[in-house]
Protein backbone atom coordinates (compact mmCIF):
# COMPACT_ATOMS: atom_id res chain seq x y z
CA UNK A 1 0.00 0.00 0.00
CA UNK A 2 1.74 3.40 -0.69
CA UNK A 3 2.03 5.26 2.04
CA UNK A 4 0.00 9.18 1.66
CA UNK A 5 2.98 10.68 3.89
CA UNK A 6 5.08 10.96 0.57
CA UNK A 7 2.02 12.00 -1.73
CA UNK A 8 1.24 15.21 -2.63
CA UNK A 9 -1.14 17.42 -0.58
CA UNK A 10 -3.12 20.84 -1.99
CA UNK A 11 -2.93 23.04 1.13
CA UNK A 12 -5.05 26.11 -0.07
CA UNK A 13 -3.41 27.50 -2.95
CA UNK A 14 -0.57 25.36 -2.67
CA UNK A 15 0.02 21.98 -3.85
CA UNK A 16 2.89 20.54 -1.15
CA UNK A 17 5.33 17.50 -3.02
CA UNK A 18 4.18 14.89 0.45
CA UNK A 19 2.52 15.29 3.51
CA UNK A 20 6.15 15.77 5.87
CA UNK A 21 5.67 19.48 7.39
CA UNK A 22 9.22 21.17 8.83
CA UNK A 23 8.39 22.47 12.14
CA UNK A 24 9.63 26.07 13.12
CA UNK A 25 12.79 25.82 14.97
CA UNK A 26 14.59 28.37 17.37
CA UNK A 27 18.19 28.44 15.84
CA UNK A 28 19.19 32.24 17.44
CA UNK A 29 21.44 32.97 14.32
CA UNK A 30 20.23 36.21 13.43
CA UNK A 31 22.64 39.22 12.53
CA UNK A 32 22.58 42.65 12.76
CA UNK A 33 19.39 44.10 12.99
CA UNK A 34 18.32 40.64 13.66
CA UNK A 35 17.91 40.29 10.32
CA UNK A 36 18.01 36.59 9.08
CA UNK A 37 21.33 35.33 9.45
CA UNK A 38 23.71 34.26 6.69
CA UNK A 39 23.49 30.91 6.65
CA UNK A 40 19.80 30.36 7.03
CA UNK A 41 19.41 30.55 2.89
CA UNK A 42 21.20 27.87 2.87
CA UNK A 43 19.91 26.26 5.64
CA UNK A 44 16.37 26.49 4.62
CA UNK A 45 17.27 25.17 0.81
CA UNK A 46 18.69 22.49 2.03
CA UNK A 47 15.25 21.31 3.25
CA UNK A 48 13.21 22.27 0.97
CA UNK A 49 12.35 18.69 0.37
CA UNK A 50 9.57 19.31 2.55
CA UNK A 51 6.24 19.56 1.49
CA UNK A 52 5.85 22.63 3.51
CA UNK A 53 8.70 24.54 5.42
CA UNK A 54 7.48 26.54 8.68
CA UNK A 55 10.35 29.03 9.22
CA UNK A 56 11.37 29.84 12.55
CA UNK A 57 9.36 31.77 15.39
CA UNK A 58 10.02 35.82 13.97
CA UNK A 59 9.14 38.52 16.40
CA UNK A 60 6.32 41.21 14.70
CA UNK A 61 7.94 43.89 16.75
CA UNK A 62 10.70 45.20 18.86
CA UNK A 63 8.83 44.41 21.98
CA UNK A 64 7.79 40.59 20.86
CA UNK A 65 11.25 39.34 21.40
CA UNK A 66 11.87 37.15 24.40
CA UNK A 67 15.22 35.35 23.04
CA UNK A 68 18.61 36.19 21.82
CA UNK A 69 19.22 36.92 17.95
CA UNK A 70 16.10 35.78 17.05
CA UNK A 71 14.97 37.18 13.65
CA UNK A 72 12.18 40.08 13.34
CA UNK A 73 9.53 41.01 10.57
CA UNK A 74 9.15 44.62 11.00
CA UNK A 75 11.63 46.18 9.32
CA UNK A 76 12.67 46.67 5.92
CA UNK A 77 16.37 45.19 6.30
CA UNK A 78 14.71 41.96 7.68
CA UNK A 79 11.78 41.98 4.73
CA UNK A 80 14.78 41.74 2.20
CA UNK A 81 16.95 39.43 4.25
CA UNK A 82 13.85 37.06 4.21
CA UNK A 83 13.95 37.45 0.51
CA UNK A 84 16.60 36.07 0.18
CA UNK A 85 15.45 33.22 1.68
CA UNK A 86 12.15 32.48 0.58
CA UNK A 87 13.74 32.50 -3.02
CA UNK A 88 16.17 29.63 -2.42
CA UNK A 89 13.72 27.59 -0.93
CA UNK A 90 11.44 28.42 -3.61
CA UNK A 91 14.47 27.88 -6.24
CA UNK A 92 14.25 24.15 -5.07
CA UNK A 93 10.89 23.89 -5.81
CA UNK A 94 9.88 23.89 -1.62
CA UNK A 95 6.98 26.10 -0.20
CA UNK A 96 7.23 28.38 2.76
CA UNK A 97 5.36 29.92 5.87
CA UNK A 98 6.84 32.38 8.75
CA UNK A 99 5.94 31.63 11.94
CA UNK A 100 4.79 35.27 13.71
CA UNK A 101 5.10 35.41 17.15
CA UNK A 102 5.00 37.76 20.35
CA UNK A 103 6.51 36.39 23.36
CA UNK A 104 4.83 38.40 25.97
CA UNK A 105 6.28 37.54 29.47
CA UNK A 106 8.77 35.22 27.92
CA UNK A 107 11.36 37.76 27.99
CA UNK A 108 13.99 39.89 29.76
CA UNK A 109 14.44 43.48 30.08
CA UNK A 110 17.68 43.56 28.41
CA UNK A 111 15.55 42.51 25.40
CA UNK A 112 12.69 44.80 25.56
CA UNK A 113 13.09 48.39 24.04
CA UNK A 114 14.33 51.23 26.82
CA UNK A 115 14.81 47.72 29.35
CA UNK A 116 11.25 48.00 30.08
CA UNK A 117 9.64 45.42 31.87
CA UNK A 118 8.17 42.61 29.16
CA UNK A 119 4.18 42.96 28.65
CA UNK A 120 1.68 39.88 29.40
CA UNK A 121 -1.99 39.91 30.23
CA UNK A 122 -1.57 39.70 33.97
CA UNK A 123 1.52 40.54 35.95
CA UNK A 124 2.13 36.84 37.03
CA UNK A 125 6.44 35.71 36.00
CA UNK A 126 6.85 33.02 34.04
CA UNK A 127 9.14 30.80 35.80
CA UNK A 128 11.06 30.23 32.70
CA UNK A 129 14.63 30.55 31.36
CA UNK A 130 15.16 32.39 28.33
CA UNK A 131 18.48 32.82 25.98
CA UNK A 132 20.27 36.37 26.72
CA UNK A 133 23.36 37.89 27.62
CA UNK A 134 25.00 34.38 26.07
CA UNK A 135 23.62 32.51 28.93
CA UNK A 136 20.27 31.26 29.93
CA UNK A 137 18.32 33.46 32.57
CA UNK A 138 15.30 33.93 34.56
CA UNK A 139 12.76 35.03 32.45
CA UNK A 140 11.85 39.52 33.94
CA UNK A 141 8.82 39.92 36.19
CA UNK A 142 6.09 41.10 33.19
CA UNK A 143 3.62 44.09 33.47
CA UNK A 144 0.11 43.47 32.76
CA UNK A 145 -1.30 44.87 29.12
CA UNK A 146 -3.84 47.90 29.47
CA UNK A 147 -6.54 46.80 27.06
CA UNK A 148 -6.17 50.15 25.12
CA UNK A 149 -2.40 48.90 23.88
CA UNK A 150 -4.04 45.47 22.62
CA UNK A 151 -4.95 47.05 19.18
CA UNK A 152 -1.83 48.09 18.34
CA UNK A 153 -0.62 44.35 19.49
CA UNK A 154 -3.22 43.05 16.66
CA UNK A 155 -2.20 45.43 14.63
CA UNK A 156 1.76 44.69 14.66
CA UNK A 157 0.93 41.15 13.67
CA UNK A 158 -1.21 42.00 10.57
CA UNK A 159 1.82 43.75 9.54
CA UNK A 160 4.50 41.92 10.30
CA UNK A 161 2.23 39.23 7.51
CA UNK A 162 1.75 41.63 5.19
CA UNK A 163 5.82 41.77 5.51
CA UNK A 164 5.87 38.35 5.27
CA UNK A 165 4.41 38.47 2.02
CA UNK A 166 6.12 40.50 0.66
CA UNK A 167 9.16 38.82 1.79
CA UNK A 168 7.76 36.44 -0.68
CA UNK A 169 6.38 33.12 2.19
CA UNK A 170 3.71 31.37 0.44
CA UNK A 171 2.10 32.30 4.07
CA UNK A 172 2.00 32.57 7.76
CA UNK A 173 1.13 30.33 10.51
CA UNK A 174 0.20 32.86 13.87
CA UNK A 175 2.33 31.38 16.55
CA UNK A 176 -0.58 30.83 19.63
CA UNK A 177 1.44 27.66 21.14
CA UNK A 178 4.10 27.17 23.80
CA UNK A 179 3.42 29.80 26.43
CA UNK A 180 3.87 32.93 24.49
CA UNK A 181 1.75 35.81 24.47
CA UNK A 182 -1.66 34.29 22.45
CA UNK A 183 -1.60 31.36 24.80
CA UNK A 184 -0.63 33.05 27.43
CA UNK A 185 -3.98 35.30 27.36
CA UNK A 186 -6.19 31.81 26.55
CA UNK A 187 -4.82 30.35 29.35
CA UNK A 188 -6.28 31.08 32.99
CA UNK A 189 -2.63 30.13 35.11
CA UNK A 190 -1.48 33.27 32.90
CA UNK A 191 -4.50 35.41 32.72
CA UNK A 192 -6.34 36.53 35.59
CA UNK A 193 -7.48 39.51 33.94
CA UNK A 194 -10.95 41.32 34.46
CA UNK A 195 -11.79 43.13 31.71
CA UNK A 196 -13.11 41.81 28.01
CA UNK A 197 -9.44 39.66 27.94
CA UNK A 198 -9.87 37.36 30.37
CA UNK A 199 -12.44 35.52 32.52
CA UNK A 200 -14.79 33.40 30.44
CA UNK A 201 -13.74 31.08 27.93
CA UNK A 202 -14.76 33.73 25.01
CA UNK A 203 -12.70 36.41 26.52
CA UNK A 204 -9.45 34.07 26.76
CA UNK A 205 -9.91 33.28 23.41
CA UNK A 206 -10.34 36.91 22.64
CA UNK A 207 -6.91 37.81 21.60
CA UNK A 208 -6.10 35.11 19.51
CA UNK A 209 -9.47 35.24 17.56
CA UNK A 210 -8.77 38.84 17.13
CA UNK A 211 -5.49 38.39 15.94
CA UNK A 212 -6.59 35.70 13.76
CA UNK A 213 -9.22 37.60 12.01
CA UNK A 214 -6.84 40.89 11.21
CA UNK A 215 -4.34 38.38 9.57
CA UNK A 216 -6.94 36.64 7.36
CA UNK A 217 -8.12 39.83 6.68
CA UNK A 218 -4.88 41.06 5.37
CA UNK A 219 -3.58 37.97 3.45
CA UNK A 220 -6.08 35.92 2.94
CA UNK A 221 -7.31 32.84 5.16
CA UNK A 222 -5.77 30.29 2.38
CA UNK A 223 -2.48 31.78 3.37
CA UNK A 224 -2.92 31.64 7.41
CA UNK A 225 -2.11 28.96 9.46
CA UNK A 226 -2.22 28.78 13.16
CA UNK A 227 -0.16 27.06 15.82
CA UNK A 228 -1.82 26.00 19.42
CA UNK A 229 -0.55 23.73 21.98
CA UNK A 230 -3.63 23.31 24.32
CA UNK A 231 -2.15 21.39 27.31
CA UNK A 232 1.16 22.16 27.14
CA UNK A 233 2.86 23.63 30.03
CA UNK A 234 5.78 25.32 27.77
CA UNK A 235 6.85 28.32 29.39
CA UNK A 236 5.00 28.31 32.91
CA UNK A 237 1.23 28.33 31.63
CA UNK A 238 -1.42 26.32 33.02
CA UNK A 239 -5.38 26.17 32.06
CA UNK A 240 -7.96 24.97 33.99
CA UNK A 241 -10.24 23.65 31.71
CA UNK A 242 -8.30 23.15 27.80
CA UNK A 243 -10.93 21.25 26.19
CA UNK A 244 -13.67 23.94 26.05
CA UNK A 245 -11.43 25.99 25.71
CA UNK A 246 -10.01 25.06 22.97
CA UNK A 247 -12.96 24.04 21.24
CA UNK A 248 -13.88 27.41 21.27
CA UNK A 249 -10.62 28.88 19.96
CA UNK A 250 -10.97 26.37 17.16
CA UNK A 251 -14.74 27.09 16.42
CA UNK A 252 -13.56 30.19 15.63
CA UNK A 253 -10.48 29.79 13.95
CA UNK A 254 -12.87 27.54 11.56
CA UNK A 255 -15.35 29.92 10.94
CA UNK A 256 -12.69 32.27 9.73
CA UNK A 257 -11.75 29.81 7.17
CA UNK A 258 -8.09 29.31 8.12
CA UNK A 259 -6.42 27.36 5.96
CA UNK A 260 -4.32 25.36 8.55
CA UNK A 261 -4.50 24.37 12.21
CA UNK A 262 -1.23 23.08 13.67
CA UNK A 263 -1.41 21.20 16.97
CA UNK A 264 0.85 20.42 19.61
CA UNK A 265 -0.26 16.91 20.94
CA UNK A 266 0.84 16.78 24.76
CA UNK A 267 3.48 18.83 26.13
CA UNK A 268 5.87 20.70 23.55
CA UNK A 269 9.10 18.02 22.62
CA UNK A 270 7.61 16.17 25.60
CA UNK A 271 5.06 13.27 26.80
CA UNK A 272 2.26 13.00 24.28
CA UNK A 273 0.09 11.53 26.81
CA UNK A 274 0.71 14.61 29.44
CA UNK A 275 -3.20 15.49 30.34
CA UNK A 276 -6.84 14.00 28.45
CA UNK A 277 -7.20 15.98 25.88
CA UNK A 278 -9.43 14.72 22.58
CA UNK A 279 -7.67 16.16 19.84
CA UNK A 280 -9.62 14.18 17.32
CA UNK A 281 -12.43 16.15 18.31
CA UNK A 282 -10.67 19.76 17.27
CA UNK A 283 -9.52 18.15 14.15
CA UNK A 284 -13.88 17.77 13.37
CA UNK A 285 -14.12 20.84 14.18
CA UNK A 286 -11.88 22.65 11.97
CA UNK A 287 -12.86 22.54 8.23
CA UNK A 288 -9.38 23.12 7.36
CA UNK A 289 -5.92 21.29 7.17
CA UNK A 290 -4.73 19.53 10.74
CA UNK A 291 -1.21 19.27 10.84
CA UNK A 292 -0.27 17.07 14.31
CA UNK A 293 2.96 17.51 15.85
CA UNK A 294 4.78 16.15 18.92
CA UNK A 295 7.13 12.83 18.76
CA UNK A 296 6.23 11.72 15.84
CA UNK A 297 8.30 9.36 14.03
CA UNK A 298 7.66 7.23 10.54
CA UNK A 299 5.38 4.77 12.23
CA UNK A 300 3.24 7.03 14.26
CA UNK A 301 3.49 9.66 11.47
CA UNK A 302 2.23 6.67 9.19
CA UNK A 303 -0.56 5.45 11.39
CA UNK A 304 -2.25 8.72 12.02
CA UNK A 305 -2.61 9.78 8.10
CA UNK A 306 -3.58 5.85 7.58
CA UNK A 307 -6.61 6.66 10.00
CA UNK A 308 -7.45 10.19 9.09
CA UNK A 309 -6.31 11.86 12.46
CA UNK A 310 -4.38 14.37 10.17
CA UNK A 311 -3.37 15.70 6.63
CA UNK A 312 0.17 16.57 7.54
CA UNK A 313 2.77 15.47 9.98
CA UNK A 314 5.19 18.09 10.87
CA UNK A 315 8.52 16.66 12.41
CA UNK A 316 10.99 19.65 14.08
CA UNK A 317 14.30 18.30 15.73
CA UNK A 318 14.75 15.48 12.99
CA UNK A 319 14.93 17.94 10.34
CA UNK A 320 17.94 19.81 12.32
CA UNK A 321 20.53 16.75 11.47
CA UNK A 322 19.08 15.36 8.78
CA UNK A 323 18.13 17.98 6.10
CA UNK A 324 16.95 15.41 3.65
CA UNK A 325 14.25 13.92 6.26
CA UNK A 326 11.97 13.24 3.70
CA UNK A 327 14.18 10.89 1.49
CA UNK A 328 15.53 9.01 4.67
CA UNK A 329 12.13 8.31 5.86
CA UNK A 330 11.01 7.35 2.64
CA UNK A 331 13.68 4.47 2.14
CA UNK A 332 14.27 3.83 6.27
CA UNK A 333 17.44 4.90 6.33
CA UNK A 334 18.72 5.82 9.82
CA UNK A 335 18.41 9.16 11.78
CA UNK A 336 21.43 11.61 12.26
CA UNK A 337 21.69 12.66 15.80
CA UNK A 338 21.79 16.29 16.99
CA UNK A 339 24.79 17.87 18.05
CA UNK A 340 22.61 19.82 21.06
CA UNK A 341 25.94 22.19 22.12
CA UNK A 342 24.64 23.96 18.50
CA UNK A 343 21.01 24.17 18.60
CA UNK A 344 20.83 27.84 19.70
CA UNK A 345 23.34 30.11 18.66
CA UNK A 346 26.69 30.32 16.58
CA UNK A 347 27.28 29.91 13.03
CA UNK A 348 27.33 27.20 10.04
CA UNK A 349 28.47 24.64 12.76
CA UNK A 350 25.41 22.19 13.34
CA UNK A 351 22.97 24.42 11.01
CA UNK A 352 24.21 24.12 7.58
CA UNK A 353 26.99 21.29 7.76
CA UNK A 354 24.82 18.04 8.39
CA UNK A 355 25.40 16.59 5.42
CA UNK A 356 22.56 14.80 2.92
CA UNK A 357 22.70 11.07 2.66
CA UNK A 358 24.90 10.37 -0.43
CA UNK A 359 22.52 9.29 -3.35
C1 LIG B 1 12.98 26.55 21.74
C2 LIG B 1 13.77 27.61 22.15
C3 LIG B 1 13.32 28.90 22.05
C4 LIG B 1 12.04 29.14 21.53
C5 LIG B 1 8.74 27.48 20.90
C6 LIG B 1 9.70 29.32 19.68
O1 LIG B 1 8.81 26.70 21.84
C7 LIG B 1 9.90 28.33 20.55
C8 LIG B 1 11.24 28.07 21.13
C9 LIG B 1 11.73 26.79 21.22
O2 LIG B 1 7.70 27.60 20.26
Amino acid sequence: MTNSLFQPYDLGLLTLANRIVMAPLTRNRAAAGLVPGPFAAEYYAQRATAGLIIAEATQISPQAQGYQDTPGIYSAEQVAGWRVITEAVHAKGGRIFLQLWHVGRVSHVDLQPGGAAPVAPSAIAAGTKTFVNNTFTETSMPRALLAEEIPAIVEDFSTAAANAIAAGFDGVEIHGANGYLLDQFAKDGANQRTDAYGGSVQNRARLMLEVAAAVSAKIGAARTGIRISPVSPANGVSCSDPQPQFDYIVDGLSKLGLVYLHVVEGATGGARDVAPFDFAGLRRRFGGTYIANNGYDLTLATAHLAAGEADLIAFGRPFIANPDLVARLQSGAALAPIDPATLYGGGAKGYTDYPALAV
